[in-house]
């Protein structure tokens, strides 16, 4: 269990038209009816390939090599027989859509500016693997850099050719710390992993605190059974520094000055010891480091946590035992919380609650964060750990994908990035110091190669753009990184235009550099094979055969799962390490990331840059019109006092700026931040607003304090009229 329960987040991103449109199909780019007088129908199992905590199975039908419908399967209880507003028209807004890039392009005009014309694969393959002997040869293998993350959540899609052909190259690795790994670092800490309670456990909770997640938008299926716990008498409590639409559906939301959880969660660890609500027998079973807890959580006290948090004395008391004296308590930590400078440190304190209370003893009671590690530790990876034995062989260095656009400008790096490959990712928009990152990408002498359903803004900046499949057109096997449940994706269709799955993508590649190695040509069904071919426990009777006829399959967990009921914890004594040794600082400390006068003078507004996009995942879909038009438009959210103080008006048009760049943009006066916070969506194009920036331009590239997460939240501006 534990060599393979060592697949962390980064891992394991590393490794790993409803029936109404059927009528106007034939005028879709790219569709095609084949001759055979009798039209061929067929419905396949598939899944969603977003980087979304819900993972929806699926069915595909398709007539004629035709896709018509894609449906939510009704008989998968967890995706309960509904897909989302972002996928309710995924054939018309990706497979069929008219702006689909249908063959290899390459770049005519000057970066940036999107021009390209067709090129035939074999021209450009033979023309990038040219370039690509040449910079091997000048300045070495690390001269090239993958740039992927969980724009296709299939273990196939994700990294089964590529990640074999860039370590056989030698080429430098992403750091891929940009989702989930802080507050993996922070648990990890604590409980020495990070799965707790299933998401379907929650109904058995009777206070649930969702810290610093917005279900709603973010994780769609859960909120339905958090709706069944509120109605069998549970508490909501949010705690997020914005009013989500979450927070707003909540009994309590707390509203804390971004960035402050860890003085709150150890202030509420201070309440529970100073009012007696610690579960001893628990402790002194269960965890290590009590004393020194204690100790260390009585300078945060009620008083002390309301001054650097911003909330009222009596919030932090009433919380702290409200929390303890009803079980089964749980806490839901997902991403958002992690994106602070002190984020991971935030995820440590709170995993310290469920155990000193004892919550961890009842189902429904502890911790809800992420269930990678029971694929990771179930799955068969002895083709995904091909690429891990040629790096072990030949190391090269890795680049952190926070610090993207640093590294792209460092031409003093040994060596330098000569050549980028981007796929499953949009960094231009997703990626922290946009400008900077944009800057990088316009270098001419760097040679980009982009594989894409679309000219997104990354695209742009490419020499090369290569089609790429959507997801029902190519083999895949879908984990989920929040839920238990594993999906097969057969092909519904053929590839549609010239487009080709990643998978090939690199085969061709790996085939006109004339690389040999038998691994760089399995085929994509193996790797589906492969990856189910185990014998654990967990995966019994899920067989590749098994999955083509369900679709799906729930792990086989136990039922009634508590996992810490008896402590049992994944750390080496087993123990939940409340005073951690090993981790400098051995115990969880508020630290505020400091500013000097003149940039809080400069800067006064703390920013907060999130996924409220409630039709778009990060920045996939915001180039789909109708989809941006239920959207609306972009708004900056500013508190009315200091609207009023601005002299600010609802949809007056404003410039946001600091040092790193400035966004123009719409302000909405609300009471969804606090005076001194504003906040505005992630995920919009650049080249969807006025002045050619968004969000990620004012987002710092700084790394979080364990797990060289980002911490995207850490940001200051200034605001002026337009
Ligand atoms: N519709 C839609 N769904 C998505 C996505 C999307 O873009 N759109 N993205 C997907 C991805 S990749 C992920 S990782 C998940 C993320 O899912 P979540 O973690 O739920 O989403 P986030 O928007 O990152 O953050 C959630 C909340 O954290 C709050 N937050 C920010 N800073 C702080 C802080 O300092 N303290 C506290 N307590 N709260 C804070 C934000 O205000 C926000 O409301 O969502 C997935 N689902
Ligand atoms: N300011 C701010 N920035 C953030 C965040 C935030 O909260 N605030 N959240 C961060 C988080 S949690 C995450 S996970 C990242 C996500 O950042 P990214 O991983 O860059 O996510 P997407 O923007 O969805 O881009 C995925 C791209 O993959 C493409 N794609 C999909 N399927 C395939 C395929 O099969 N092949 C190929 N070649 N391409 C495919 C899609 O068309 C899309 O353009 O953003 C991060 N950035
Ligand atoms: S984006 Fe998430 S909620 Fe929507 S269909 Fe895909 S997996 Fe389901
Ligand atoms: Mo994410």
């Amino acid at each position: 269990m534990d060599k393979d329960k060592e697949i962390n987040r980064r891992k394991f991103i590393e490794l790993g038209v409803q029936g109404s449109m059927a009528a106007g199909i034939l005028s879709l780019p790219g569709a095609t009816l084949s001759s055979c007088v009798t039209p061929v129908s067929k419905t396949v199992n598939g899944a969603c390939y977003h980087d979304c905590p819900d993972t929806c199975s699926w069915k595909v039908t398709a007539k004629d090599n035709v896709a018509t419908s894609v449906k939510a399967s009704n008989d998968n209880p967890y995706t309960n027989g509904k897909l989302c507003s972002k996928m309710d028209y995924f054939l018309e807004d990706v497979t069929y859509h008219p702006d689909r890039i249908l063959t290899p392009l390459k770049r005519i005009g000057n970066k940036g500016e999107g021009k390209f014309e067709p090129i035939s694969w074999d021209k450009a393959l033979a023309e990038i693997s040219t370039k690509l002997k040449t910079i091997i040869d000048e300045d070495g293998g690390e001269a090239i850099l993958p740039f992927s993350y969980g724009g296709n959540e299939g273990l196939v899609q994700r990294h089964a050719i590529s990640d074999p052909f860039f370590a056989l190259l030698g080429a430098s690795q992403l750091e891929k710390t940009i989702c989930g790994d802080a507050g993996i670092a922070g648990l990890m800490a604590v409980n020495g992993q990070t799965t707790g309670v299933l998401p379907e456990d929650i109904v058995h909770s009777k206070y649930i605190i969702l810290w610093g997640t917005n279900p709603i938008i973010s994780n769609q299926h859960l909120w339905p059974l958090i709706q069944k716990a509120k109605k069998d008498g549970a508490k909501i409590v949010v705690i997020d520094p914005f009013k989500s639409l979450t927070a707003k559906e909540a009994d309590w939301h707390i509203q804390p000055i971004p960035g402050t959880d860890t003085a709150l969660a150890l202030g509420m660890l201070n309440v529970i010891f100073s009012e007696q609500l610690e579960d001893q027998e628990y402790i002194e079973n269960y965890t290590s480091g009590i004393e020194e807890l204690r100790e260390h959580v009585s300078y945060y006290t009620p008083d002390n946590v309301a001054k650097i948090s911003g909330l009222d004395t009596n919030t932090i008391v009433t919380l702290g035992k409200e929390y303890a004296t009803n079980p089964p308590s749980l806490i839901r930590v997902l991403v958002g919380l992690e994106h602070q400078s002190n984020g991971s440190s935030a995820y440590r304190a709170i995993a310290m609650l469920p155990a000193v209370t004892g919550a961890w003893r009842k189902l429904g009671g502890g911790l809800m964060h992420m269930t990678y590690e029971l694929f990771g530790e179930s799955l068969n990876w002895e083709k995904g750990i091909i690429a891990e034995e040629l790096l072990k062989k030949k190391p090269t260095r890795s680049i952190n994908m926070i610090q993207f656009g640093k590294a792209l400008n460092n031409m003093d790096l040994n060596p330098p990035i000569k050549a980028l490959f981007v796929f499953n990712a949009n960094p231009v928009v997703t990626i922290p110091n946009q400008n900077l990152v944009i800057k990088g990408m316009e270098r001419p002498d760097l040679l980009t190669i982009v594989l894409e359903h679309f000219i997104t803004d990354t695209a742009r900046y490419a020499d090369y753009v290569f089609p790429a499949t959507s997801v029902i057109e190519n083999w895949d096997l879908y984990i989920s990184w929040a839920q238990t449940y594993v999906n097969i994706n057969e092909p519904a269709i053929t590839p549609v235009g010239e487009a080709k799955p990643n998978s090939e993508f690199f085969r061709l590649l790996s085939k006109a550099m004339g690389l040999n190695e038998p691994y760089l040509y399995e085929p994509d069904i193996d790797f589906v094979k492969s990856l189910l071919n185990s014998n654990h426990e967990f995966l019994k009777g899920i067989t590749f055969n098994s999955l083509r006829k369900t679709g799906w399959a729930k792990l086989r967990l136990p039922e009634n799962w508590v996992p810490h009921e008896k402590g049992n914890f994944n750390t080496l004594s087993g123990k939940c390490m409340l005073y951690n040794p090993e981790i400098n600082p051995p115990l969880p400390e508020y630290n505020q990331f400091v500013y000097s006068e003149k940039e809080m003078r400069d800067y006064p507004f703390q920013l907060l840059t999130i996924k409220s996009t409630k039709n778009f995942l990060n920045s996939s879909h915001a180039n789909i019109n109708h989809l941006r038009k239920k959207e609306g438009i972009p708004f900056l959210d500013i508190n009315i006092e200091d609207a009023e103080l601005q002299n600010f008006q609802n949809g007056d048009k404003v410039k946001v700026y600091n040092n790193r760049g400035e966004v123009i943009i719409a302000v909405k006066v609300t009471d969804k931040v606090k005076k001194g916070v504003v906040c505005m969506p992630q995920g919009y194009w650049p080249s969807l607003m006025e002045n050619g920036s968004s969000a990620n331009a004012l987002t710092n590239d700084l790394l979080t304090d364990m797990g060289r997460g980002g911490a995207i939240q850490e940001a200051r501006v200034n605001i002026v009229k337009a």
